[in-house]
């Protein structure tokens, strides 16, 4: 059974180099989180024709969206550990899927965890990352699974590098969550599930004219990123966030066919929020990723304050607080839980 946060892009991995291997076509570097994750059981059956999933206490069948991607991926891991192994997935997120907060994240990560885990019946999750799957690491499966779950591998600050070719990407921790203590309130504007999956906004992204220019200034902006993290420089960073949120956002609405994930909500709350920061001196930025939905980053010394302030003006939507966290966990229990979720199981 393995636990695995979601994570919040700072620098967005928007646009794929090559579809097969997942070949990002940029670097992106991200904030690992804590109790926003995703919890999975596989339990391997010999006796299965083809693999069970139930997601949230529903059973999802083969052919349905959900369980077409988390069957395929199974059967990729299958393959690479040279395996017909069938299993019996049972998973739960801790928040609502589908809609921009990173659910293929969180629950790609956790199922390649559990799935080689149970497979290789290893409990330790060090010693699964130092193993090799065919030709494949595990940040590699991950990753074949849901380009950003490769991140929700390490805790803290995360950087995915493409590298010179498909098959030298790395994933590093450029700082631990102890580094810089960071909270994220996401105010979900809208759960509905979104209309255009990522997968299909990746390939699309390239049709924008805005693309070519962006990837030859990301570089310049995720040293920004990496020095403000660095120095811990909250305005410096809180600046570039949103300067790259509203980029990758207008790749987006300028590709072909255009995507808008926001609604009209979203707007309004960017508005609020700077003038917030700039009149009354409130210490929080936004970033958003594939959905409508804010994501408020401040400092955890200043949670409170711009909780307050978030209760009373959305007092309407749910708001989802949460903080950096140290990653992923694996654990081999011989039994199912009723709730994986129970905090006390983690
Ligand atoms: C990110 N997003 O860096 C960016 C920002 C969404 C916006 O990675 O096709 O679900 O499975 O590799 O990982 C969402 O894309 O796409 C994403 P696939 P994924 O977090």
């Amino acid at each position: 059974m393995a636990r695995a946060p979601s994570n919040i892009a700072f620098i967005k991995y928007w646009g794929k180099s090559e579809l097969s291997s997942q070949w990002p076509a940029n670097d992106s570097i991200s904030m690992t989180l804590d109790h926003l994750a995703t919890v999975t059981c596989a339990t391997p059956d010999p006796t299965l024709a083809d693999h069970t999933l139930q997601l949230n206490q529903v059973d999802h069948k083969r052919g349905d969206k959900i369980a077409s991607k988390v069957f395929q991926h199974l059967d990729r891991l299958s393959a690479a550990m040279a395996s017909e192994t069938k299993f019996h997935i049972r998973s739960a997120n801790s928040f609502p899927s589908a809609c921009g907060i990173a659910s293929s994240a969180s629950g790609m990560a956790a199922l390649t965890i559990a799935s080689t885990a149970a497979m290789l019946a290893e409990g330790d999750l060090e010693k699964l990352r130092q193993r090799k799957f065919g030709s494949f690491t595990l940040n590699d499966l991950a990753r074949l699974g849901s380009g950003s779950a490769t991140r929700s591998l390490l805790g803290g600050f995360v950087q995915w590098q493409k590298g010179p070719s498909a098959t030298e990407q790395t994933v590093s921790q450029l700082f631990s969550a102890e580094y810089w203590p960071l909270a994220d309130m996401v105010v979900v504007l809208d759960q509905n599930e979104k209309k255009i999956s990522s997968s299909e906004g990746h390939q699309q992204a390239w049709q924008s004219p805005l693309f070519l220019p962006r990837l030859a200034a990301l570089p310049e902006r995720a040293e920004l990123v990496q020095f403000a993290l660095k120095n811990r420089d909250f305005s410096l960073l809180g600046q570039q966030l949103e300067a790259e949120a509203l980029e990758m956002h207008a790749v987006m609405m300028t590709s072909e066919p255009p995507i808008t994930y926001w609604v009209e909500e979203t707007s309004q709350f960017l508005t609020w929020l700077r003038k917030e920061r700039v009149l009354n001196g409130l210490p929080a930025y936004f970033t958003i990723d594939a959905g409508p939905n804010i994501h408020v980053i401040c400092e955890q010394k200043d949670r409170a304050q711009v909780q307050e302030k978030l209760k009373n003006h959305w007092q309407n939507y749910r708001i989802l607080v949460d903080t950096v966290g140290s990653g992923p966990k694996l654990k081999v229990l011989g039994f199912v839980p009723d709730d994986p979720l129970a905090p006390d199981l983690w």
